[in-house]
């Protein structure tokens, strides 16, 4: 069958397992502490809007770059991988994904199923509405599903190829990303392979603009995780009281986002315990993205099980799509 699936058994698990557990996770880390930490409250329509602004500025290249080397190397890998089923996790605008179907040269889409995870059932509706309008023929199956925690409910029909693009894996705790790819390494079978997309450690003045543009789009970006935490608490937080800061942190190799309150500032939410109170130069930790060299990915393969087949990168050495299989 072809056409857009979405799997809705699954949203009363994502809700019970999601967003509660963000909401419990808020409750406890802002009770009276100084530096606050809502990482991973998962992106709403507008923050998805703001980060395809983001891939379109001329100081980040991670999006830019990682298209022009999947599409050096699409037909080869559609040529050795063109029969299997494709799994994406996170696939945004599904712009990646299309790169490699489109260069299927010719071949019959009917017999070619791609399956997109997202937390987010907006997301992944989207997605799939809109891929099966450019390729009619294509079986999709979309399900909303927190793919760190539920991977296993799939119905797959191996060999697979899983596509995790986007460098988002950068987005995670490092022990968290290993835990995540180890996750993966142990559902995949014979003839599997993962295609993971990482953002290289490059010069720092670069990695600065990146997180820092002229245009004040990431800052927009991360101010309004703001608004998707007052949609998720009831909370009151307003985005003008506080500043956008992102930098290197050289020995964690990864960029920090925080926000900086920029008056006295109280928030009120009916799941706190107690009134927010943070006062000026206050941080609330937004985000983390990994940047990777070898000795990451040497410490991926040794951590996960996972086998390096090959690592694609462009002339600057600032991206690398990186396929690998069950060890
Ligand atoms: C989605 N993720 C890979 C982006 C990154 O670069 O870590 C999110 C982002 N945050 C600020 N700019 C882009």
């Amino acid at each position: 069958m072809s056409g857009a699936t979405i799997q809705k058994t699954l949203q009363k698990q994502v809700y019970q397992s999601g967003i509660i557990k963000e909401k419990h996770e808020l409750c406890k880390r802002t009770s009276g502490a100084r530096e606050i930490n809502i990482q991973q409250v998962f992106y709403n329509g507008k923050e998805l809007l703001l980060f395809e602004e983001i891939t379109r500025l001329e100081e980040y290249s991670p999006a830019r770059t990682e298209k022009s080397i999947l599409k050096k190397i699409a037909s080869g890998l559609m040529e050795q991988y063109g029969a299997y089923e494709f799994i994406e996790l996170g696939p945004g605008d599904h712009s990646k994904i299309s790169i490699l179907l489109n260069a299927t040269k010719g071949m019959n889409l009917k017999s070619v199923r791609y399956l997109p995870l997202d937390i987010s059932q907006t997301a992944i509706r989207s997605s799939a509405e809109s891929l099966v309008n450019t390729f009619p023929h294509l079986h999709v199956e979309g399900y909303a599903l927190d793919f760190l925690s539920q991977f296993e409910p799939i119905q797959r029909e191996p060999p697979t190829m899983i596509c995790f693009f986007g460098s988002t894996i950068g987005n995670f705790e490092w022990a968290e990303s290993l835990e995540l790819l180890r996750n993966i390494s142990l559902q995949m079978k014979k003839g599997d392979v993962l295609l993971l997309g990482m953002d290289l450690i490059k010069p720092e003045a670069v990695l600065h603009g990146a997180y820092n543009d002229a245009q004040g789009i990431t800052a927009a970006f991360n101010k309004n995780i703001l608004n998707s935490v007052n949609d998720l608490i009831n909370s009151d937080f307003q985005t003008s009281d506080f500043d956008h800061l992102a930098f290197l942190n050289k020995e964690k190799f990864r960029m920090e986002m925080y926000l900086v309150a920029n008056r006295e500032v109280s928030v009120h939410s009916p799941h706190f315990i107690k009134d927010l109170q943070l006062k000026v130069g206050d941080s609330i930790h937004t985000e983390n993205s990994h940047k990777y060299n070898s000795r990451h990915i040497q410490a991926i393969v040794e951590a996960t099980g996972l086998k390096l087949n090959y690592t694609h990168t462009d002339e600057r050495g600032w991206f690398a799509l990186t396929e690998f299989q069950r060890g």
